[in-house]
Protein backbone atom coordinates (compact mmCIF):
# COMPACT_ATOMS: atom_id res chain seq x y z
CA UNK A 1 0.00 0.00 0.00
CA UNK A 2 0.94 3.75 -0.65
CA UNK A 3 -0.05 6.89 0.78
CA UNK A 4 0.50 10.01 -0.49
CA UNK A 5 -0.58 13.60 0.28
CA UNK A 6 -1.10 16.39 -1.55
CA UNK A 7 -2.33 20.19 -0.34
CA UNK A 8 -5.36 21.04 -2.57
CA UNK A 9 -6.56 24.90 -2.78
CA UNK A 10 -9.93 26.28 -3.45
CA UNK A 11 -11.95 24.36 -1.26
CA UNK A 12 -14.30 26.99 1.30
CA UNK A 13 -17.10 23.78 2.20
CA UNK A 14 -18.01 19.94 2.82
CA UNK A 15 -19.66 20.05 -0.75
CA UNK A 16 -15.95 20.86 -1.97
CA UNK A 17 -14.67 18.33 0.06
CA UNK A 18 -17.18 15.68 -1.11
CA UNK A 19 -16.22 16.61 -4.99
CA UNK A 20 -12.80 16.12 -5.02
CA UNK A 21 -13.20 12.87 -2.67
CA UNK A 22 -15.25 11.91 -5.38
CA UNK A 23 -13.14 12.64 -8.25
CA UNK A 24 -9.71 11.45 -6.65
CA UNK A 25 -11.24 8.57 -6.11
CA UNK A 26 -12.10 7.55 -9.09
CA UNK A 27 -8.18 7.33 -9.61
CA UNK A 28 -7.46 3.97 -10.73
CA UNK A 29 -5.74 2.09 -7.64
CA UNK A 30 -7.14 4.31 -5.27
CA UNK A 31 -8.39 2.80 -2.65
CA UNK A 32 -8.76 5.75 -0.35
CA UNK A 33 -8.78 9.69 0.28
CA UNK A 34 -9.17 11.70 3.46
CA UNK A 35 -9.51 15.63 3.23
CA UNK A 36 -9.10 17.81 5.78
CA UNK A 37 -10.58 20.90 4.98
CA UNK A 38 -9.32 23.43 7.11
CA UNK A 39 -5.78 22.81 5.50
CA UNK A 40 -6.29 21.35 2.13
CA UNK A 41 -4.57 18.17 2.94
CA UNK A 42 -5.40 15.67 0.73
CA UNK A 43 -4.13 11.87 1.99
CA UNK A 44 -4.50 9.30 -0.87
CA UNK A 45 -4.26 5.53 0.22
CA UNK A 46 -3.29 3.74 -3.34
CA UNK A 47 -2.34 -0.03 -4.34
CA UNK A 48 1.25 1.15 -5.70
CA UNK A 49 2.73 4.49 -6.29
CA UNK A 50 0.39 7.21 -7.56
CA UNK A 51 0.82 8.83 -10.65
CA UNK A 52 0.95 12.56 -9.82
CA UNK A 53 -0.49 14.21 -12.82
CA UNK A 54 -3.53 12.08 -12.62
CA UNK A 55 -4.56 12.58 -9.39
CA UNK A 56 -3.55 16.67 -10.40
CA UNK A 57 -6.00 15.86 -13.71
CA UNK A 58 -8.82 14.60 -11.11
CA UNK A 59 -8.33 17.74 -9.04
CA UNK A 60 -8.55 20.22 -11.52
CA UNK A 61 -11.58 18.01 -13.13
CA UNK A 62 -13.32 18.94 -9.75
CA UNK A 63 -12.63 22.21 -10.05
CA UNK A 64 -9.54 23.16 -7.69
CA UNK A 65 -5.84 23.07 -7.47
CA UNK A 66 -3.47 21.09 -6.69
CA UNK A 67 -0.09 22.77 -5.05
CA UNK A 68 3.15 21.37 -4.32
CA UNK A 69 2.73 17.98 -2.18
CU1 LIG B 1 -17.73 24.12 -1.28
Amino acid sequence: MSVSTYTVTGMTCGHCVGTVTSEIGKVTGVTGVEVELATGKVTVTSDSPLNETLVRDAVEEAGYELVAG
